[in-house]
């Protein structure tokens, strides 16, 4: 199996394997990525098809802890076996983000991945990019029982969080800002200056 790169920019060993179950799913699972990036947690990320390439899924799922990946983070639409697939080929905690589907809008993606017969967990996150950065989220708590480093960067990251909303207690008042921005941007600058 060919090693995959940190997309952390580090040489740090992946702590987290995200995978998906087709190219089409990284518009969603990019936004797993960036938040672990974010946090500075080292991972790799590929296509792996439960459907496609099982041979490939059994393989990487099993041979995922011997290669330090602690959380696998998996993502898929429609018929979304990839979380389950790989949950039942390793002991590592395996967490399911469900990605949109056109048909159904996610909702059978979060069926599939959610409602795994008792015996074989997926963690199940919300439909589509708040599932995704949730995701990371959870497998950096996860890794934060064992690595005091990133668990400071999940302290970090919701201080920030936090530090964002309380900064900004006025809804009308962000409104207003938000509306002069964007009416600055589409008025041209010579009837600007009519104006002023
Ligand atoms: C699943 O089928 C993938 O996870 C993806 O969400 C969905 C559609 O895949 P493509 O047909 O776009 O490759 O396996």
């Amino acid at each position: 199996m060919t090693k995959q790169r940190s997309k952390t920019g580090n040489s740090a060993k992946s702590l987290v394997g995200v995978i998906m179950g087709s190219t089409s799913d990284w518009e969603t699972m990019e936004h797993t990525a960036k938040t672990l990036q974010e946090l500075g947690v080292p991972f790799e990320a590929r296509v792996v098809s439960a459907h496609r390439t099982p041979d490939t899924l059994f393989e990487y799922a099993s041979t995922a802890e011997e290669r330090g990946i602690e959380v696998i983070i998996a993502g898929a639409g429609g018929a979304a076996h990839l979380p389950g697939m790989a949950a039942a080929k390793t002991l590592l905690p395996v967490l399911g983000v469900p990605v949109e589907s056109k048909a159904l809008k996610g909702l059978d993606s979060l069926l599939s991945i959610a409602q795994m017969p008792g015996g074989i967990p997926v963690g199940t996150l919300a439909i589509g990019k708040a599932g995704a950065i949730n995701a990371a989220l959870l497998a950096a708590a996860i890794l934060g029982n064992k690595h005091g480093e990133i668990r400071e960067a999940v302290r970090k990251f919701r201080d920030r969080q936090m530090a964002k909303v309380l900064a900004a207690p006025d809804p009308a008042a962000a409104k207003t800002v938000e509306s002069a921005i964007a009416s600055t941007k589409s008025t041209p600058a010579s009837n600007r200056k009519k104006r002023g």
